[in-house]
């Protein structure tokens, strides 16, 4: 053996070695605020192998789950700035940069997963994908993120006279802050690795999540009032930093757009089958489920979170298209 077989032969032992990822010729790193496995944090996974299979070891995705690069509000910063190369976040974190993620995250836009679906797979949802481009960031996808309904440490809400003066984490966005008001409550907006901690030594008396996040939080653990009252449905999104999508070539994009699509049914799979998991287990743990809930008054009291925030043309044109998709 001449010492340059020699020599490749040690380099490709340590790659075997160390894992595929660093086989790479190039490795996004992706952030996820949630723990690995949930949907969100597999579905980008799996995007990585497909990525890797197609571009024959060029390109890979390192997922940083459990907020390991930082909270979501924090970490769209840094994928502005390509410190982070793709984010998969909520789009509520969103609305103050991206103004079309605004329609999305409105109250009871949705009717059901059905119409939601109907609306993000079509061209609507293309349009919001393109809405990210002038802000530093190249939408990719968009996933699941389940309806989310309110839960607290104090009392079952039966009505909204209950959640009157109780003090509510949201998400970073005013939409969710002027939500809560309407409905009589104090808003905390606060980032979501806060809320457990929060929620445990009094500072919020609850806050508002899906099944899955609700479980692999733990919040269950501190506040065992679940309302399934269903109030957003708000879309989640897997976008890349316009920074780092710049340095791949034309025909790298557009396997990057394609694995990104098709991880979707992957996802939407995955979060099915977790959404039924964690309303199974928080269940078992003890957590009250109040489901007789009438759902109207919610919806009358959002009149003046559409009236504040659907303003402009652009927003009003896209509310009115959405809520006219069958
Ligand atoms: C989850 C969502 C996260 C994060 C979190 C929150 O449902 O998947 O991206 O936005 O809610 O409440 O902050």
């Amino acid at each position: 053996m001449t010492f340059l077989k020699m020599a490749k032969a040690a380099l490709l032992a340590s790659v075997l070695m160390t894992g595929s990822a660093l086989a790479c010729e190039t490795t996004l790193r992706s952030s996820d605020t949630h723990p690995d496995g949930y949907p969100t944090v597999e579905a980008v996974k799996a995007m990585g192998k497909m990525l890797e299979e197609r571009t024959k070891g060029k390109l890979c995705i390192e997922v940083f789950h459990s907020a390991q690069l930082g909270q979501e509000k924090d970490t769209i910063e840094q994928t502005k700035f390509g410190v982070i190369d793709m984010n998969r976040v909520s789009m509520g974190p969103f609305n103050n940069l991206v103004e079309e993620t605004k329609v999305v995250s409105l109250p009871f836009i949705f009717r059901s997963t059905d119409h939601m679906h109907k609306v993000m797979d079509g061209p609507i949802g293309e349009e919001i994908l393109k809405a990210f481009e002038p802000h530093g960031f190249v939408g990719l996808a968009f996933f699941d993120g389940g309806s989310r309904s309110f839960y607290n440490s104090k009392k079952p809400i039966t009505s909204i006279d209950d959640l009157k003066g109780m003090k509510v984490r949201v998400m970073q966005s005013d939409i969710f802050v002027d939500m809560m008001t309407a409905l009589g409550a104090n808003a905390t907006p606060m980032p979501y690795g806060e809320v457990y901690s929060s929620i445990q030594t009094g500072v919020i008396d609850g806050a508002e999540n899906n099944w899955p996040s609700y479980e692999s939080s733990g919040h269950f653990e501190v506040a065992r009032y679940y309302t399934l009252n269903q109030h957003l449905m708000v879309p989640e999104v897997l976008v890349m930093s316009k920074a780092s999508w710049d340095k791949l070539s034309p025909e790298d994009q557009a396997t990057v757009s394609q694995a990104a699509r098709d991880a979707v049914p992957v996802m939407r799979k995955l979060w099915a089958e977790r959404e039924k998991a964690s309303e199974e287990k928080v269940r078992a743990a003890g957590a009250q489920v109040i489901t007789d809930i009438d759902k109207q008054p919610f919806i009358d009291a959002m009149k003046p979170v559409y009236e504040k925030h659907v303003t402009s043309d652009r927003l009003k044109d896209l509310v009115a298209r959405i809520q006219a998709t069958e």
